[in-house]
């Protein structure tokens, strides 16, 4: 039987690449981001839409929209995510911290909560969460991205608590370097330095990580894979990487 699986930020990265692994085996999928235009070309069979998680109108009428053109959600990727900066905490700003946590812990919240109620009525459903391994292990520069990351584990947990006997799955994938636009994106465009950071080492790619996703959505109802942490050979921790060059 198909699913009906939601993806948030399916406009790059690991996002997209679920949202192909997914659509490669046939599921329904309705994709969210705010560059919605490029989410026709990652799943053309895809709901797509503009979603940005910061928003909860925005939130509001993507999730309605989605169960609109494809029925009751059976799984919730929540992906959406990003880091801004490099900054110790003496000299971070208000605006990159704010826009951190608003994406990847309170967008996060906003979107789960309005999936859900019907996935606890129904008594079936997988709320998948991209956290990351900066979410086990801060690192210099990274304080305010780390918290936001930590924080999506007692949500889990949680959320794990809340709806024991409803038949609902929480896993957390945990990935560490993996080449996407993330670090585009947290160097504001300096694609010179973004480069830098996988550079001379062999990071993950996005595909890896959708493999990780869509083997714990695909387990049997009755097993819940709790946390997937997943950091290429040449990583043993955030800071600690294996470069040739
Ligand atoms: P990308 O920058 O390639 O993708 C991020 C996605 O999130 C984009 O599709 C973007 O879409 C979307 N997004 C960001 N802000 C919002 C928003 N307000 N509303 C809706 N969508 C939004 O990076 P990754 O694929 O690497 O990141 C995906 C997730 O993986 C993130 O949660 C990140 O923290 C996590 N992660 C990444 C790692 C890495 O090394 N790359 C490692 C560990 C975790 P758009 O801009 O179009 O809205
Ligand atoms: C992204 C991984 O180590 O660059 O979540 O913070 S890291």
């Amino acid at each position: 039987m198909t699913r009906h699986v939601v993806i948030t930020g399916a406009s790059s990265g690991i996002g997209a690449a679920c949202a192909r692994a997914f659509a490669a085996l046939g599921d329904r999928l309705s994709l969210g981001a705010r560059r919605s235009e490029r989410l026709r070309l990652v799943a053309p069979a895809a709901f797509c839409s503009e979603l940005d998680v910061t928003v909860p109108s925005s939130v509001e009428a993507f999730v309605h929209a989605a169960i609109a053109a494809n029925g009751p959600i059976d799984v919730l990727v929540n992906n959406a995510g990003l880091a801004r900066g490099v900054e110790k905490i003496a000299e971070g700003t208000g605006e990159a911290w704010r826009e951190m946590i608003e994406t990847n812990v309170l967008g996060l919240l906003e979107v789960t909560r309005r999936v859900l109620p019907r996935m606890i009525e129904r008594k079936h459903g997988h709320i998948v969460v991209i956290g990351s391994v900066a979410g086990h292990k801060a690192y210099v520069g990274g304080g305010v991205y780390c918290g936001s990351k930590r924080a999506l584990q007692p949500i889990c947990e949680a959320i794990r608590m809340e709806t024991l006997g409803h038949d609902i799955r929480v896993t957390s994938v945990d990935p560490g370097l993996v080449e996407t636009e993330f670090s585009v994106v947290r160097f504001r465009g300096d694609q010179p330095r973004a480069d830098k950071v996988y550079a001379g080492t062999r990071p993950l790619y996005a595909e890896d990580v959708a493999e990780c996703v869509v083997w714990a959505a695909g387990r049997p109802a009755h097993v819940n894979i709790d946390t997937i942490v997943v950091m290429p050979t040449d990583q043993a921790s955030p800071q600690m990487v294996h470069r040739t060059s």
